[in-house]
């Protein structure tokens, strides 16, 4: 059923300037810099600190002493996204650990099956730098018109540890179509200086999104507040909405027209059980 969502990715390998294992174009969305591995500059390469849940654009926040971990973040290039999946596996848990990848769309929760997941990825792998463990990269194309046509894919990561068949941490990527084009609704970055709230940041490279209704150098910057939960996901109001000044771009109309409506997008602590 979930097969046709998956497509192999016939591309070149994209630019990765500073060789730190995300694209030039991952970390332009990512809001790291692309000429230097560790943004930050606090010791963790920005790969490391996305798959084991660190700031990589805030040096106050390091990893934790975790035994597994994930984190995602997506591109779009030639009509695909790209889902990328970061693990982190400590030497005592590589090879052994859990990993599953999961989409939610119309309510549904899928879990892909592994030997497509696997047939239709690039896996990458990468030393950690503390020679703690692992980074394991899998990049897994999700055609863009598939998420246009639903409004809506929910993509999630779990790993769990070896011998166990308990999530210990989950990643999760909300993907909404605006406009024809993807946008990942995240976590605003650090470098915004907001307190908490979110923005959707297009996929795409900016010369590839429609000029005449979205605007460069900004962001749709969005305050929520948790008004319930369904399952595996959280009901969020949208109490505030604008197009506010970040290396991105936003469509104005369509940002100010969320105020008041309710969003529903996978969470991670419910995800990993932690509720
Ligand atoms: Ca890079
Ligand atoms: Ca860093």
């Amino acid at each position: 059923l979930l097969q046709p969502v998956l497509m192999a990715l016939a591309t070149e390998t994209p630019a990765d300037y500073d060789e730190d294992g995300l694209s030039d174009l991952q970390e332009s969305i990512l809001h790291t810099n692309a000429v230097s591995p560790d943004t930050d500059g606090d010791g963790y390469d920005d790969l490391v600190e996305l798959a084991r849940g660190s700031d990589p654009t805030n040096a106050v926040g390091i990893p934790g002493p975790q035994t597994v971990h994930v984190g995602m973040a997506a591109s779009e290039e030639n009509g695909f996204v790209k889902v990328v999946s970061a693990v982190y596996a400590s030497h005592a848990q590589f090879p052994a650990f859990g990993f599953k990848l999961g989409v939610s769309f119309g309510g549904v929760e899928a879990l892909l099956p592994t030997n497509t997941l696997l047939s239709a990825s690039q896996l990458r792998l990468f030393p950690a730098i503390d020679a703690t463990g692992w980074i394991i990269v899998l990049e897994t194309p999700v055609p863009k018109a598939f998420i246009v046509e639903h409004g809506y894919l929910g993509t999630f990561a779990l790993v769990s540890e070896k011998d166990s068949s308990a999530p210990h941490a989950a990643a999760v990527l909300n993907l909404f179509a605006i406009d024809g084009e993807v946008a990942s609704f995240g976590p605003a970055p650090a470098s915004m200086g907001t307190s908490g709230g979110s923005i959707y940041q297009p996929l795409g490279r900016g010369e590839d999104l429609p000029k005449a209704t979205w605007e460069g150098g900004l962001v749709c910057y969005q305050y929520t507040e948790i008004i319930g939960t369904d399952g595996s996901s959280v009901i969020l109001d949208v109490e505030d909405a604008s197009c506010q000044p970040l290396d991105s771009s936003c469509n104005a109309v369509r940002c100010q027209g969320g105020i008041g409506t309710q969003i529903k997008v996978l969470d991670a602590g419910a995800l990993a059980g932690g509720g």
